[in-house]
Protein backbone atom coordinates (compact mmCIF):
# COMPACT_ATOMS: atom_id res chain seq x y z
CA UNK A 1 0.00 0.00 0.00
CA UNK A 2 1.64 3.29 -0.99
CA UNK A 3 0.69 6.02 1.98
CA UNK A 4 0.43 9.21 -0.14
CA UNK A 5 0.28 13.06 1.88
CA UNK A 6 -1.70 15.35 0.35
CA UNK A 7 -0.80 19.62 0.66
CA UNK A 8 -3.56 21.58 -0.32
CA UNK A 9 -7.66 20.32 0.40
CA UNK A 10 -8.91 23.31 -2.35
CA UNK A 11 -11.34 22.14 -5.12
CA UNK A 12 -8.28 19.58 -6.70
CA UNK A 13 -6.90 19.03 -3.81
CA UNK A 14 -10.56 17.38 -2.25
CA UNK A 15 -11.16 15.90 -5.45
CA UNK A 16 -7.78 13.88 -5.74
CA UNK A 17 -8.16 12.57 -2.28
CA UNK A 18 -11.54 11.32 -3.08
CA UNK A 19 -9.98 9.75 -6.63
CA UNK A 20 -6.76 8.23 -4.44
CA UNK A 21 -9.11 6.54 -1.88
CA UNK A 22 -12.43 5.39 -3.77
CA UNK A 23 -11.27 5.19 -7.63
CA UNK A 24 -7.41 3.74 -7.27
CA UNK A 25 -6.38 1.13 -5.73
CA UNK A 26 -3.28 0.28 -3.62
CA UNK A 27 -3.37 3.66 -2.18
CA UNK A 28 -3.87 5.22 0.83
CA UNK A 29 -3.94 8.61 1.99
CA UNK A 30 -2.35 9.45 5.03
CA UNK A 31 -1.43 12.91 5.60
CA UNK A 32 -3.12 16.39 4.76
CA UNK A 33 -2.24 19.92 5.45
CA UNK A 34 -4.12 23.40 3.91
CA UNK A 35 -3.61 27.12 5.12
CA UNK A 36 -7.24 26.66 5.95
CA UNK A 37 -6.96 23.97 8.61
CA UNK A 38 -10.70 23.44 8.42
CA UNK A 39 -10.72 22.55 4.85
CA UNK A 40 -7.49 19.97 5.80
CA UNK A 41 -9.81 18.39 8.67
CA UNK A 42 -12.90 17.76 6.60
CA UNK A 43 -10.97 16.44 3.77
CA UNK A 44 -9.19 14.35 6.09
CA UNK A 45 -11.95 13.08 8.21
CA UNK A 46 -13.11 11.24 4.86
CA UNK A 47 -10.14 8.76 4.82
CA UNK A 48 -8.79 9.17 8.54
CA UNK A 49 -5.57 10.37 7.49
CA UNK A 50 -3.68 12.65 10.03
CA UNK A 51 -4.10 16.92 9.89
CA UNK A 52 -0.34 18.48 9.98
CA UNK A 53 0.34 21.57 10.42
CA UNK A 54 1.47 22.79 7.28
CA UNK A 55 3.02 21.11 3.54
CA UNK A 56 6.68 20.57 5.05
CA UNK A 57 5.11 18.50 8.06
CA UNK A 58 3.58 16.31 5.55
CA UNK A 59 6.81 15.73 3.09
CA UNK A 60 8.25 14.59 6.31
CA UNK A 61 5.81 12.24 7.86
CA UNK A 62 6.91 8.86 8.32
CA UNK A 63 3.77 7.15 7.12
CA UNK A 64 3.67 9.57 3.93
CA UNK A 65 5.59 7.73 1.16
CA UNK A 66 5.12 10.10 -1.57
CA UNK A 67 3.38 13.53 -1.93
CA UNK A 68 0.52 15.33 -4.11
CA UNK A 69 1.15 18.95 -4.63
CA UNK A 70 -2.48 20.65 -4.56
CA UNK A 71 -1.39 24.08 -2.68
CA UNK A 72 -1.70 27.44 -4.25
CA UNK A 73 1.02 27.89 -7.27
CA UNK A 74 3.42 30.23 -5.53
CA UNK A 75 3.92 27.40 -2.84
CA UNK A 76 4.74 24.40 -5.07
CA UNK A 77 8.05 25.41 -5.60
CA UNK A 78 8.87 24.25 -1.26
CA UNK A 79 6.93 21.37 -1.36
CA UNK A 80 8.31 19.95 -4.41
CA UNK A 81 11.61 20.32 -3.41
CA UNK A 82 11.47 19.23 0.16
CA UNK A 83 9.92 16.19 -1.48
CA UNK A 84 12.92 15.52 -3.93
CA UNK A 85 15.39 16.54 -0.84
CA UNK A 86 13.68 13.92 1.20
CA UNK A 87 14.12 11.17 -2.37
CA UNK A 88 10.08 11.08 -2.20
CA UNK A 89 8.22 10.98 -5.62
CA UNK A 90 6.10 13.81 -5.98
CA UNK A 91 3.21 14.82 -7.89
CA UNK A 92 2.55 18.42 -8.55
CA UNK A 93 -0.50 19.60 -10.03
CA UNK A 94 0.31 22.39 -12.67
CA UNK A 95 2.17 24.76 -13.16
CA UNK A 96 5.25 22.97 -11.31
CA UNK A 97 6.48 26.92 -9.83
CA UNK A 98 5.56 30.15 -10.61
CA UNK A 99 8.70 31.01 -12.58
CA UNK A 100 11.10 29.54 -15.00
CA UNK A 101 14.01 30.18 -12.30
CA UNK A 102 11.51 28.07 -9.86
CA UNK A 103 10.93 25.26 -12.19
CA UNK A 104 15.14 25.22 -12.86
CA UNK A 105 15.91 24.58 -9.59
CA UNK A 106 13.41 21.78 -8.92
CA UNK A 107 14.97 20.55 -12.17
CA UNK A 108 18.71 20.68 -10.73
CA UNK A 109 17.68 19.23 -7.42
CA UNK A 110 16.41 16.40 -8.84
CA UNK A 111 19.12 16.07 -11.57
CA UNK A 112 21.46 16.25 -8.33
CA UNK A 113 19.11 13.01 -6.87
CA UNK A 114 20.15 11.68 -9.92
CA UNK A 115 16.54 9.64 -11.00
CA UNK A 116 13.06 11.02 -11.21
CA UNK A 117 11.16 11.61 -8.73
CA UNK A 118 8.81 14.46 -10.26
CA UNK A 119 5.23 14.46 -12.11
CA UNK A 120 3.56 17.73 -13.30
CA UNK A 121 -0.20 17.21 -13.66
CA UNK A 122 -0.67 17.95 -17.09
CA UNK A 123 -4.01 15.99 -17.12
CA UNK A 124 -4.58 16.16 -20.95
CA UNK A 125 -1.64 13.71 -21.91
CA UNK A 126 -4.29 10.63 -20.41
CA UNK A 127 -7.22 11.83 -22.21
CA UNK A 128 -8.70 9.19 -24.27
CA UNK A 129 -9.19 11.86 -27.30
CA UNK A 130 -5.98 13.43 -27.04
CA UNK A 131 -4.01 9.88 -27.10
CA UNK A 132 -6.33 8.71 -29.94
CA UNK A 133 -5.62 11.97 -31.46
CA UNK A 134 -1.68 11.03 -31.12
CA UNK A 135 -1.82 7.87 -32.35
CA UNK A 136 -4.00 8.97 -35.37
CA UNK A 137 -1.02 11.68 -35.91
CA UNK A 138 2.46 8.92 -34.45
CA UNK A 139 0.44 6.31 -37.49
CA UNK A 140 1.49 8.60 -40.77
CA UNK A 141 -1.79 7.32 -42.03
CA UNK A 142 -2.54 11.21 -42.58
CA UNK A 143 1.31 12.12 -43.29
CA UNK A 144 2.56 15.18 -41.42
CA UNK A 145 1.33 17.59 -39.55
CA UNK A 146 1.17 21.07 -40.81
CA UNK A 147 -0.94 23.60 -38.51
CA UNK A 148 -3.24 23.07 -35.08
CA UNK A 149 -6.27 24.61 -34.26
CA UNK A 150 -7.08 24.78 -30.67
CA UNK A 151 -10.05 26.36 -28.71
CA UNK A 152 -10.10 26.21 -25.01
CA UNK A 153 -12.97 27.83 -23.28
CA UNK A 154 -14.58 28.27 -19.74
CA UNK A 155 -18.29 28.99 -18.95
CA UNK A 156 -16.48 31.53 -16.24
CA UNK A 157 -13.56 32.21 -13.92
CA UNK A 158 -13.53 32.32 -9.94
CA UNK A 159 -13.21 35.77 -8.66
CA UNK A 160 -9.45 34.83 -7.39
CA UNK A 161 -8.73 34.53 -11.50
CA UNK A 162 -5.91 37.22 -12.24
CA UNK A 163 -5.57 38.78 -16.38
CA UNK A 164 -2.52 36.40 -16.39
CA UNK A 165 -4.12 33.32 -15.51
CA UNK A 166 -5.58 33.20 -18.80
CA UNK A 167 -1.80 32.07 -19.97
CA UNK A 168 -0.89 30.49 -16.93
CA UNK A 169 -3.64 28.93 -15.44
CA UNK A 170 -5.67 28.34 -19.04
CA UNK A 171 -3.01 28.06 -22.18
CA UNK A 172 -0.62 26.19 -20.02
CA UNK A 173 -2.61 23.58 -20.67
CA UNK A 174 -2.24 23.74 -24.72
CA UNK A 175 1.56 24.34 -24.13
CA UNK A 176 2.03 21.34 -22.56
CA UNK A 177 -0.31 19.27 -24.77
CA UNK A 178 1.57 20.60 -28.01
CA UNK A 179 5.22 19.81 -26.86
CA UNK A 180 3.63 16.46 -26.16
CA UNK A 181 1.69 15.87 -28.91
CA UNK A 182 4.13 16.70 -31.86
CA UNK A 183 7.27 15.84 -29.66
CA UNK A 184 8.83 19.23 -30.55
CA UNK A 185 9.51 22.44 -29.05
CA UNK A 186 7.54 25.77 -28.86
CA UNK A 187 10.33 28.33 -30.16
CA UNK A 188 7.81 31.52 -30.45
CA UNK A 189 4.65 33.24 -29.32
CA UNK A 190 2.17 35.83 -29.91
CA UNK A 191 -0.68 36.78 -28.35
CA UNK A 192 -3.24 38.67 -30.15
CA UNK A 193 -6.45 40.25 -28.91
CA UNK A 194 -9.75 40.42 -30.33
CA UNK A 195 -13.04 42.53 -30.03
CA UNK A 196 -13.34 42.21 -25.83
CA UNK A 197 -16.12 39.78 -24.30
CA UNK A 198 -18.69 41.91 -21.89
CA UNK A 199 -19.18 38.90 -20.29
CA UNK A 200 -14.75 39.48 -19.15
CA UNK A 201 -14.79 41.43 -15.92
CA UNK A 202 -11.46 43.09 -16.17
CA UNK A 203 -9.89 40.23 -17.66
CA UNK A 204 -8.43 39.82 -21.36
CA UNK A 205 -10.87 37.86 -22.89
CA UNK A 206 -10.99 36.50 -25.53
CA UNK A 207 -7.30 36.00 -26.72
CA UNK A 208 -5.39 34.13 -29.68
CA UNK A 209 -2.09 32.83 -29.44
CA UNK A 210 0.05 31.25 -32.12
CA UNK A 211 2.50 29.77 -31.45
CA UNK A 212 5.19 28.45 -33.68
CA UNK A 213 6.95 25.32 -33.30
CA UNK A 214 10.74 24.21 -34.32
CA UNK A 215 9.55 21.60 -36.96
CA UNK A 216 7.96 24.97 -38.79
CA UNK A 217 4.33 23.76 -37.26
CA UNK A 218 2.36 26.62 -36.25
CA UNK A 219 -0.60 26.21 -33.84
CA UNK A 220 -3.46 29.19 -32.91
CA UNK A 221 -5.33 28.93 -29.33
CA UNK A 222 -8.07 30.26 -28.54
CA UNK A 223 -8.81 30.85 -24.97
CA UNK A 224 -12.50 32.94 -24.05
CA UNK A 225 -13.04 32.09 -20.04
CA UNK A 226 -16.37 33.53 -20.05
CA UNK A 227 -17.77 31.40 -22.72
CA UNK A 228 -20.99 31.27 -19.99
CA UNK A 229 -22.63 28.00 -22.37
CA UNK A 230 -20.28 25.70 -20.76
CA UNK A 231 -16.49 24.36 -20.73
CA UNK A 232 -15.36 23.28 -24.40
CA UNK A 233 -12.53 22.28 -25.34
CA UNK A 234 -11.40 21.84 -28.77
CA UNK A 235 -8.37 20.66 -31.40
CA UNK A 236 -7.98 19.92 -34.50
CA UNK A 237 -5.03 19.21 -36.54
CA UNK A 238 -4.20 19.71 -40.07
CA UNK A 239 -1.81 17.09 -41.53
CA UNK A 240 -1.01 16.52 -45.21
CA UNK A 241 -3.58 14.14 -46.25
CA UNK A 242 -5.78 14.96 -43.90
CA UNK A 243 -7.39 16.18 -40.69
CA UNK A 244 -7.86 14.33 -37.05
CA UNK A 245 -10.15 16.79 -34.41
CA UNK A 246 -11.37 15.81 -31.07
CA UNK A 247 -15.26 14.98 -31.62
CA UNK A 248 -17.60 16.06 -29.14
CA UNK A 249 -17.53 14.36 -26.05
CA UNK A 250 -21.16 13.84 -25.40
CA UNK A 251 -22.11 10.24 -24.81
CA UNK A 252 -26.09 11.54 -25.28
CA UNK A 253 -28.66 13.56 -27.09
CA UNK A 254 -31.96 14.73 -26.10
CA UNK A 255 -34.79 15.60 -28.76
CA UNK A 256 -36.68 18.03 -27.22
CA UNK A 257 -39.67 20.41 -28.98
CA UNK A 258 -38.24 20.88 -32.09
CA UNK A 259 -34.39 20.81 -31.33
CA UNK A 260 -31.45 18.51 -30.99
CA UNK A 261 -29.35 19.20 -27.93
CA UNK A 262 -26.72 17.27 -26.51
CA UNK A 263 -25.41 18.81 -22.96
CA UNK A 264 -21.71 20.35 -22.97
CA UNK A 265 -19.93 20.08 -19.40
CA UNK A 266 -20.05 22.47 -16.98
CA UNK A 267 -16.34 22.61 -16.12
CA UNK A 268 -13.00 20.88 -16.52
CA UNK A 269 -13.58 18.58 -13.46
CA UNK A 270 -15.84 16.97 -15.33
CA UNK A 271 -14.64 17.05 -18.80
CA UNK A 272 -11.15 15.48 -17.49
CA UNK A 273 -12.65 13.39 -15.11
CA UNK A 274 -11.50 9.91 -16.39
CA UNK A 275 -7.70 11.45 -17.40
CA UNK A 276 -7.43 12.52 -13.70
CA UNK A 277 -8.23 8.94 -12.95
CA UNK A 278 -5.83 7.43 -15.21
CA UNK A 279 -3.36 10.23 -14.42
CA UNK A 280 -3.20 9.17 -10.87
CA UNK A 281 -3.45 5.30 -11.32
CA UNK A 282 -0.26 4.97 -13.85
CA UNK A 283 1.29 7.84 -10.99
CA UNK A 284 0.86 5.44 -8.23
CA UNK A 285 1.74 2.53 -10.28
CA UNK A 286 5.07 3.47 -11.34
CA UNK A 287 7.80 2.90 -10.17
CA UNK A 288 9.74 6.06 -11.63
CA UNK A 289 7.52 8.77 -12.87
CA UNK A 290 7.26 8.56 -16.45
CA UNK A 291 4.25 11.43 -17.31
CA UNK A 292 5.10 15.09 -17.56
CA UNK A 293 8.15 15.44 -15.89
CA UNK A 294 9.81 18.61 -14.25
CA UNK A 295 11.78 19.49 -17.39
CA UNK A 296 8.30 19.59 -19.17
CA UNK A 297 7.00 21.57 -16.49
CA UNK A 298 9.88 24.59 -16.90
CA UNK A 299 9.59 24.38 -20.78
CA UNK A 300 5.69 25.13 -20.10
CA UNK A 301 6.54 27.97 -17.59
CA UNK A 302 9.02 29.42 -20.28
CA UNK A 303 6.64 29.28 -22.59
CA UNK A 304 3.84 30.76 -20.21
CA UNK A 305 6.36 33.79 -19.56
CA UNK A 306 7.24 34.31 -23.25
CA UNK A 307 2.87 34.24 -23.79
CA UNK A 308 2.48 36.79 -20.70
CA UNK A 309 5.27 39.02 -22.07
CA UNK A 310 3.26 39.00 -25.27
CA UNK A 311 -0.27 39.24 -23.80
CA UNK A 312 1.06 42.35 -22.74
CA UNK A 313 3.02 44.07 -25.79
CA UNK A 314 1.17 41.98 -28.17
CA UNK A 315 4.69 41.54 -29.96
CA UNK A 316 5.79 38.04 -30.70
CA UNK A 317 8.10 37.08 -28.25
CA UNK A 318 10.74 34.59 -28.77
CA UNK A 319 11.91 31.32 -26.72
CA UNK A 320 14.92 29.96 -25.69
CA UNK A 321 15.33 26.67 -23.34
CA UNK A 322 17.97 25.72 -20.90
CA UNK A 323 20.28 22.81 -21.94
CA UNK A 324 18.13 19.59 -21.27
CA UNK A 325 19.90 17.71 -18.92
CA UNK A 326 20.39 13.93 -19.73
CA UNK A 327 17.79 13.02 -17.17
CA UNK A 328 15.04 14.06 -19.51
CA UNK A 329 16.39 12.73 -22.25
CA UNK A 330 13.23 11.94 -25.16
CA UNK A 331 14.71 8.08 -25.09
CA UNK A 332 13.48 7.80 -21.50
CA UNK A 333 9.77 8.60 -22.71
CA UNK A 334 9.33 11.89 -20.96
CA UNK A 335 8.94 13.81 -24.69
CA UNK A 336 8.58 11.16 -27.22
C1 LIG B 1 -8.06 25.57 -14.36
O1 LIG B 1 -7.16 25.98 -13.36
C2 LIG B 1 -7.57 24.34 -14.98
O2 LIG B 1 -6.50 23.87 -14.77
C3 LIG B 1 -8.44 23.84 -16.05
O3 LIG B 1 -7.97 22.65 -16.58
C4 LIG B 1 -8.51 24.89 -17.14
O4 LIG B 1 -9.35 24.45 -18.16
C5 LIG B 1 -9.04 26.18 -16.57
O5 LIG B 1 -9.07 27.15 -17.58
C6 LIG B 1 -8.18 26.65 -15.43
O6 LIG B 1 -8.70 27.83 -14.89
Amino acid sequence: MMRVGVVGAGMIGRDHVRRLTSVISGVTVTAVADVDTGAAARVAATTGAAVHPDGLAVVAAEDVDAVVVCSWGDTHETYVLAAVTAGKPVFCEKPLATSPEACLRIVEAEVAHGRRLVQVGYMRRYDTAYRALKNVLDSGTIGAPLMMHCAHRNAGVPAFYQPENTITDTAVHEIDMVRWMFGTEITAVRVLRPRPSRNAGGITDPVLLVLELANEMLVDVEISVNARYGYDIRGEILCENGTVALADQNPITVRREGHLTSPVPADWRERFSAAYDVELREWAAAAVPDGPSAWDGYAAAVVSDAAVQSLRSEERVEITLANRPELYDPTSGDLD
